[in-house]
C-alpha cells in the first residue's frame, strides 16, 4: 500500500490532472496553481526530499531534469520561459514529504522569489 500523497497519485489511487508520465516519474497540475501553468514533477520512487537523495538516485534525478525540458517543449512554454523549483525543508515551504519539482510558467516570474 503506498503512503505519501504523491505516491498515491502516481499509483492512480488519488485523481490528478496528469500531463506526462513514464516508468520513472509523473507530472500533474498543481491543485493550487501559482502561475497559469503550474505542474509538479515527481519521481515514482518516494524520495522524501532532495537532500535525502543519494548517488544511486543520480540517473533518476537526471531523467527528471530531461523530462522537465521535454514537458516544457510539449506544452510550448520552453521559449517564453519557465522556472523549476524544489522546496527542501520547512524554511523553503516544503509541505509534501515526497520529492517534487514545481514547473512554473505563463507569466513573468519575479526574482528573487518570496
Ligand atoms: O508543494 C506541494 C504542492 O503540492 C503544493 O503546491 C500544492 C500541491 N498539492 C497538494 N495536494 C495536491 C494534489 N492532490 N494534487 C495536486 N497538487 C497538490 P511544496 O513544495 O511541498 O510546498
Amino acid at each position: 500500500m503506498s503512503s505519501t500523497l504523491f505516491e498515491k497519485i502516481c499509483a492512480g489511487e488519488i485523481p490528478a490532472d496528469i500531463v506526462y508520465q513514464d516508468d520513472q516519474c509523473v507530472c500533474f497540475r498543481d491543485i493550487g496553481p501559482q502561475a497559469p501553468t503550474h505542474l509538479l514533477l515527481v519521481p515514482r520512487k518516494p524520495i522524501p526530499r532532495l537532500s535525502l537523495a543519494d548517488e544511486g538516485d543520480a540517473a533518476l534525478l537526471g531523467h527528471m531534469m530531461l523530462a522537465a525540458g521535454k514537458i516544457a517543449r510539449s506544452l510550448g512554454i520552453d521559449e517564453s520561459g519557465f522556472r523549476l523549483v524544489i522546496n527542501n525543508g520547512p524554511d523553503a515551504g516544503e509541505a509534501v514529504p515526497h520529492l517534487h519539482m514545481h514547473i512554473l510558467a505563463g507569466r513573468k516570474l519575479e526574482w528573487p522569489p518570496g
